[in-house]
């Protein structure tokens, strides 16, 4: 059950789990919002949606640090998760997740396209096309990517 997520989940809604938030501790994994009547998980915060129902948790984005599995936007406003960056999607509203991918490593258990996509080593390999420029299909001609005797499951396409 969650207490004091903003949501009743009480059993035949007695809402006795969002009574006396105000007073509540969310603990170290949760957040509370600035009006006091609701925890998120602190991931929640500055990623751009938002989760309080005050609004609080997409406020004072540019002095919040994103944690070690997060990274912030060159916009300084919304921290995503770090295997977002060049994933060929825009997550950054300002999309500076997805520029000079070449310069940059892709994050422990994904894979570097031609195209410098990250791809979820996981991903490769069964058939689709996941680094949108085919590079991940070259593993199929080789026979290589048996899931079995690598580090990752899978070897990897060369
Ligand atoms: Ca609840
Ligand atoms: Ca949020
Ligand atoms: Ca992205």
């Amino acid at each position: 059950m969650a207490v004091c997520n903003g949501k009743y989940d009480c059993r035949f809604f007695d809402f006795s789990d969002e009574e006396g938030c105000d007073e509540y501790d969310c603990g170290d994994e949760r957040w509370k919002c600035a009006d006091g009547t609701q925890c998120i998980q602190t991931e929640l915060q500055c990623d751009s949606y938002t989760d309080c129902a005050d609004g609080s948790d997409e406020e004072h984005c540019q002095d919040y640090d994103c944690g070690e599995e997060r990274w912030k936007c060159a916009d300084q406003i919304t921290c995503i998760q770090a295997h977002k960056i060049c994933d060929g999607f825009s997550e950054c509203l300002d999309h500076s997740d997805e520029v000079n991918c070449e310069d940059r490593p892709c994050a422990e258990g994904f894979w570097k396209c031609d195209n410098n996509y990250c791809v979820a080593i996981k991903l490769l390999c069964h058939g689709g096309n996941m680094c949108d420029d085919a590079s991940d299909d070259k593993c199929k001609y080789f026979l290589i990517c048996k899931p079995q005797h690598s580090n990752h499951g899978f070897f990897l396409p060369r």
